[in-house]
């Protein structure tokens, strides 16, 4: 089988054609003949990118990228194949097992038993008798709601959202805070820099760099291929045409990554393999040299940051006998010492932005890469300069560093959950495991509940979460599991009762990111696939059961949820001097631009030009270098500045063979959405969900381009399809995260190739306990010719 390349920019006829090389049997349908009298043709948004979709008898056949983006996702092109396919759920079902006896059900058997088919009014009545159960028995705290995911785009169906808030209004449930994108980061910066704007922006735009910048070095992703989505809708792709303009303009591009991008050779970005997980020990060289060179910007670091003198002593090795210089840290990168010092000079020489991306704190002591990131821009000292300082999310996500407005079109409100009671989301195995335990968590000792039901809606556990077999065991302990899902997800295949949700064109909704600038009218496009329905109506009619849906609705339907968001957004705009038009002509008119944001924006200019009149919100009022808080928790996984902590598994302590697994974001896929769909299906290897290995590592192995490989540690077990290419260094493989599991608990391993089956569920430290599946080591073999088939694509077993 040919394996399809799938490139940017890509047009329809060339992915149709791409899909036949691939000798794909999923169906693509022909385009559409314009000027046919029942083709209709409406515009709607999505994660992907905005696009007209067009519909002929009731079904989409084709669609159109939204005329005013530059870059439009080839993955926008799935949408025709991934709603109509058969992997969605056609009606509600429940588990046999559970059907005839939640008592006697054996959890471990979620996964693996039929499916029996129910109407609407059997299924709700069975979840909402169990939701009241479950609360009469055990409170609120007895329910598990964090339910955490990418969902669709759309302000008022955002599942998680209206999962929180029906909960929220039924009495209280168990939440869970932070995210797996950037968990760790997000509970470290309030310390260090008072808050989490260099996170979402705005940061220093892309025109500033473009005019001021000389130097972008890249620790992660130099991805376009993340610029491809955004959450909430994406109008207008930003990402690409902004790093294209950058180096366009003559600012030059170093990448420090395990692997070389195809978005990093096409900004002709020079490749510096590190090894993973490694970077916070060349960050800390790079400052040690400017200090041994007498270029550490003193001055800055005396006005504008606290501890440096601490710090100063660490890199020194005052306090460890470990001077922190070049060849140290070349021994544990694997990067040149002679290219360390060069890289310092050639930073302190240039006008220099640091990105580092989002990928590199979800890493065992994640928090120390972006605190070294901080320590080394502050060495630097060209934080709030146009063009100079750090961002962490220009290369993770669409719009960033592009602003628009500072306001947006709200999202329908979570509600006040009664029960204040959370876990960091990356802990939800802990939780069903050892319900009473204590763990720390950000200075907290807190306590995991003992959970009896969970509710999950819009997200992908087992996608999202680190070692599935694991996870499946903990799945195993609550009495009862409900899942909203269009598609039979491996989630949705783990639960009790599928309630079967209908995607974004199937419901009518508002298109809005505050990081880009279209608002667009997501008008419905087609009916309901199968018996689909809308969270929002599958929430309001179990709200109706247990007698709250006034307060779950606010006596709002769909439309009346649409006007009252738009309305509360357009007061909030003006606040921005935008003038949004009323709803009815905005949504007659089916897309309104805003105007673009202050393109001149220097992050932290403000604080660097009055640091007493811009303080930050740290307990010092500027950047923690040194934070007295975080060194009072006592946590040797995260001391009080940022450190070289050796991970608990990398390519340093290897074991003989073992590669360094990494499972970043694939182009063809967001997360595990469209796994199901033509370009995700036509980017598989032999049916497996494809592996980077470099040549050294195949040839030593016996492994040739195209082979069924086997991945393996002590946690389990999946097959992948081999990539053989010099674009990853020697020692480490690549599996992007996001294929359906397929895990075959009787054969022992996954068919498909999902990396979370071998990762190891661990917080990255207990500050930040967020998800850490950049640290994983492997071992890698053929497999062998009779690899069992791909079932996951077939729906489940369903009886009766
Ligand atoms: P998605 O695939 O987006 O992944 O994890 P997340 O669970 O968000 O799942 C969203 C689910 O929502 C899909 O199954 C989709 O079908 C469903 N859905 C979409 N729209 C609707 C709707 O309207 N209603 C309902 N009910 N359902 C809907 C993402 C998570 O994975 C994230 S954010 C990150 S950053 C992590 N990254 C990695 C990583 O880098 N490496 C590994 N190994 N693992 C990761 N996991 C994390």
């Amino acid at each position: 089988m040919t394996r399809f390349d799938v490139r940017m920019g890509l047009t329809r006829r060339e992915l149709l054609q791409g899909v036949a090389a691939a000798g794909l049997t999923a169906s693509v349908p022909g385009l559409a003949r314009a000027g046919s009298s029942d083709i209709k043709r409406i515009l709607t948004n999505s994660h992907w990118g905005a696009f007209e979709a067009t519909v002929k008898g009731g079904r989409i056949t084709d669609v159109t990228p939204f005329s005013a983006d530059p870059v439009p996702s080839p993955m926008v092109y799935n949408f025709p194949e991934l709603v109509h396919d058969r992997t969605r759920v056609a009606q509600p079902m429940v588990r046999e097992g559970w059907l005839k006896s939640r008592e006697r059900s054996n959890g471990m058997e979620r996964g693996r038993e039929p499916f029996v088919p129910v109407d609407w009014d059997t299924a709700l009545g069975l979840v909402a008798d169990e939701q009241q159960r479950v609360r009469e028995l055990y409170g609120a705290e007895g329910i598990f709601a964090g339910s955490y995911g990418w969902g669709s785009a759309g302000r008022l169906h955002y599942a998680s959202i209206l999962t929180n808030r029906f909960f929220a209004k039924g009495g209280g449930y168990v939440d869970s805070v932070g995210n797996y994108s950037y968990g760790a980061g997000m509970m470290l910066l309030p310390h260090v820099l008072g808050s989490n704007q260099a996170i979402g922006g705005p940061v220093t735009s892309w025109s500033v760099i473009e005019a001021h910048t000389n130097l972008v070095v890249l620790f992660g992703g130099a991805a376009f291929k993340n610029g491809q989505i955004s959450w909430g809708g994406t109008g207008a792709h930003t990402t690409e045409p902004a790093m294209r303009a950058a180096r366009a303009a003559g600012v030059e591009f170093i990448a420090v990554n395990p692997v070389q991008e195809e978005d990093a050779r096409a900004i002709d970005a020079e490749w510096l393999r590190i090894r993973p997980n490694t970077d916070t020990a060349l960050m800390l060289a790079l400052a040690q040299e400017l200090v041994a060179t007498g270029r550490a910007d003193e001055a800055f670091l005396d006005r504008y940051t606290v501890g440096w003198p601490q710090v100063r002593a660490y890199l020194a090795g005052a306090n460890d006998g470990v001077p922190k210089t070049p060849e140290w840290a070349a021994a544990i990168t694997e990067i040149d010492a002679g290219r360390i010092r060069a890289l310092a000079g050639q930073m302190a020489d240039s006008r220099t932005m640091i990105m580092t991306s989002w990928s590199l704190q979800r890493a065992d002591h994640g928090e120390q890469t972006w605190w070294a990131t901080i320590l080394l821009a502050s060495v630097l000292g060209q934080i709030g300069l146009p063009g100079g300082g750090f961002g962490f999310s220009y290369t993770s996500t669409n719009g960033i560093g592009s602003p628009v407005t500072r306001h947006a079109i709200p999202v329908a409100a979570r509600g006040r959950n009664p029960l204040r009671r959370s876990i960091p989301v990356a802990r939800i195995a802990d939780m069903l495991l050892s319900p009473g335990e204590t763990f720390q968590f950000n200075g907290e000792d807190r306590t995991y509940p003992e959970i009896h039901y969970v509710h999950w809606a819009g997200g992908n556990p087992f996608h999202h979460h680190q070692d599935l077999a694991r996870l499946t065991r903990a799945w195993a302990v609550p009495d009862t599991i409900v899942v909203h899902e269009p598609w039979w997800t491996p989630t949705a295949r783990r639960a009790d009762i599928v309630l079967p949700a209908t995607t974004t064109l199937e419901r009518n909704d508002i298109g809005a990111s505050h990081r880009d600038r279209w608002l667009i009218a997501m008008k419905q496009v087609i009916d309901p696939v199968g018996q689909a329905r809308n969270d929002f109506d599958i929430y309001a009619d179990l709200a109706e059961r247990q007698g709250f849906r006034s307060e779950f609705t606010e006596d709002r339907d769909e439309m009346g949820w649409l006007r009252h968001l738009w309305e509360k957004g357009r007061e909030r705009l003006a606040l921005d001097d935008v003038a949004l038009p009323d709803f009815d002509t905005f949504w007659e008119a089916g897309a309104v631009e805003l105007p673009v944001g202050d393109a001149g924006y220097v992050f932290l200019a403000d604080y660097r030009g009055d640091p007493e009149g811009f303080s930050l919100r740290t307990p010092s009022g500027r950047i923690e270098l040194f934070s007295e808080t975080i060194a009072g928790f006592g946590y040797d996984c995260c001391p009080g500045h940022p450190a070289w902590l050796e991970p608990r598994a990398w390519l340093g302590a290897r074991d003989g063979a073992q590669l360094h697994l990494i499972s970043s974001h694939p182009k063809w896929r967001l997360h595990s959405q469209m796994d199901n769909a033509p370009l995700a299906k036509a980017a598989k290897i032999n049916g497996r969900e494809p592996i980077m290995i470099n040549p050294e590592d195949a040839a030593a192995r016996g492994i040739a381009a195209g082979d069924i490989v086997e991945v393996f540690n002590e946690r389990g077990r999946m097959l992948a399809g081999a990539n053989v290419t010099d674009h990853v260094r020697p020692g480490v493989v690549v599996v992007y995260e996001g294929a359906w599991v397929d895990h075959d608990r009787d054969l022992g391993f996954d068919r498909h190739g999902n990396p979370n089956m071998v990762i190891e569920d661990q917080g990255t430290s207990r500050l930040g306990q967020g998800c850490a599946a950049q640290t994983c080591l492997v071992s890698l073999r053929r497999f062998g010719t009779d690899a069992p088939a791909v079932t996951i694509y077939d729906p489940p077993a369903i009886v009766g």
